[in-house]
């Protein structure tokens, strides 16, 4: 019956920002007050592998590998500080780390064990900050400028923030305190593990790191790196003394670059929400309200369907998923998941859904589902279940079909033929209108029940 629709190649509802990178060089330091932020930035310590010696006595000391098994196909998510000693790096393939340390401890992660670790530790952080912004899972920024007042004082929450994570949560984390979000994410860095380290001036950022290699600049990922480096464009110095090049490199990113090697960063720290820009989402609106959870359910399959392939297109991943309702009375709702890394639709609507699951169920009108936290290539990224491991596409693959088999036999639709047909928004608004009415025949017929 797909087939019958007309194609049509309209692509609505989806938005994506621009990376957080400013506009042009120089004009951020004229801004009154631009340097007057006080800025906390917190990352755990080796933080899948710390939640696991943390519960497991017997893992402490040890070169704990989190990531796929040696006799598996993947690489390393992280690693504890002792395995790191043996040269085990994020990312690594895990063969390398055996071969590096075969009596290392190898384990899978456990992402969701980690996500609630997470929602722990970012609810202690807020409570110090006008301002949070989840970066990662074990990462944010904190706006403390209007909470702490002053520099003192901002030293204070710091060290509050490392005792009460290691004593509410058991965990270590390493804390920066700076003027702005770039240099306040380099402090963090400093002084890994369970460091302090503070940047109050823009000077003093360019002192520690002007004769570092370009990768010690946010957002300076392998390819930019490589790219630089071919210029003959090693260091920060280099980059200062050659920023006309490095913009002819690198176009816009490379002005930011180029901003940030003069240690000029006047970002705020923005919370993510949903509805900002940066996401991409589909979302339907019904032609008639639709009651039966169990279609919105359906439904949400195929938006993340179409969630996924934009995100694959686009080479961007989410850290974010979310789940948007229009009910009847037009009140709206969305609800978000902080989540690993993916562009999976086996995990946008595993996600989307079991949100689906917690809301009020009353008569919706629309119904969306989306990501959002973008990162692309160049930003550093955690890994997902299918990075770390390559035998979890195979299971992401059985679940994906097994989705779509169960669509077929519900609204007998080929879903998986016409997959592609979905991707366009007006057939995807046709199909959901099928298979809304569908639905509501069948019941009347006496057949709703699953
Ligand atoms: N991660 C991942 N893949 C990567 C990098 C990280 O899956 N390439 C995961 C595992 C990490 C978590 O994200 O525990 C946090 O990433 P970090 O880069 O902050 O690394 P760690 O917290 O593990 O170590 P560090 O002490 O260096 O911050
Ligand atoms: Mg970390």
């Amino acid at each position: 019956m797909l087939h019958s629709v007309t194609e049509c190649g309209i692509i609505f509802v989806i938005t994506i920002a621009d990376k957080e990178i400013p506009e042009s060089v120089g004009e951020q330091c004229k801004g009154g007050g631009a340097m007057q932020q006080i800025i906390i930035h917190v990352d755990m310590d080796a933080f899948y592998a710390s939640v696991e010696m943390r519960d497991d006595p017997r893992l402490r000391g040890k070169p704990l590998i989190i990531g796929s098994l040696p006799n598996e196909r993947g690489v390393v998510a992280t690693c504890s500080y002792e395995a790191r000693k043996y040269g085990i790096r994020s990312a690594m393939n895990i063969k390398e780390a055996y071969r590096r340390c075969p009596h290392g401890i190898y384990m899978h992660p456990n992402f969701y064990k980690y996500k609630a670790v997470s929602e722990q530790l970012h609810r202690i952080w807020n409570t110090y900050a006008s301002a949070s912004q989840t970066i990662a899972l074990d990462e944010a920024y904190l706006d403390v400028t209007d909470t702490a007042k002053n520099w003192e004082t901002a030293r204070q929450f710091a060290h509050t923030i490392k005792q009460r994570t290691k004593d509410e949560l058991g965990l270590n984390c390493s804390v920066g305190v700076a003027y702005s979000k770039t240099a306040a994410k380099t402090a963090s860095e400093e002084k890994k593990p369970n460091g302090y380290f503070e940047i109050p001036t823009p000077e003093a950022f360019v002192d520690l790191i002007i004769d570092r290699d370009v990768r010690v600049l946010y957002t300076v990922g392998a390819k930019t790196a490589k790219k630089l480096h071919a210029a003959g464009i090693h260091t920060v110095r280099d980059i200062r003394e050659n920023t006309d090049e490095v913009i002819r490199l690198c176009g816009k990113h490379g002005q930011w670059i180029t901003q940030i090697a003069f240690g000029i960063d006047d970002r705020k720290v923005t919370p993510y929400r949903p509805e900002d820009a940066k996401s991409i989402g589909r979302e339907v609106t019904f032609q008639k309200d639709v009651s039966d959870y169990a279609v919105l359910r359906d439904i949400l399959v195929l938006l993340a369907f179409c969630v996924e392939h934009r995100a694959k297109r686009v080479g961007l991943q989410g850290r974010g998923v979310t789940l948007k309702l229009t009910y009847a009375d037009m009140k709206q709702i969305s609800r978000s998941h902080t989540i690993p890394q993916t562009d999976s639709a086996v995990t946008i609507f595993r996600e989307t859904s079991g949100m689906l699951e917690q809301v009020e169920q009353r008569p919706v009108r629309l119904i969306g589902a989306g990501l959002y936290n973008l990162t692309g290539e160049e930003e550093e990224r955690q890994l997902t279940f299918d990075d770390i491991i390559d035998d979890g596409k195979i299971v992401d693959e059985d679940v994906r079909g097994q989705l779509l088999a169960d669509l077929q036999q519900r609204y007998g639709l080929d879903f998986a033929a016409n997959l592609e047909k979905i991707y366009h928004y007006e057939i995807l608004h046709k199909t959901v209108e099928y298979m809304r009415k569908y639905n509501l025949h069948r019941r009347e017929n006496g057949g709703g029940e699953r």
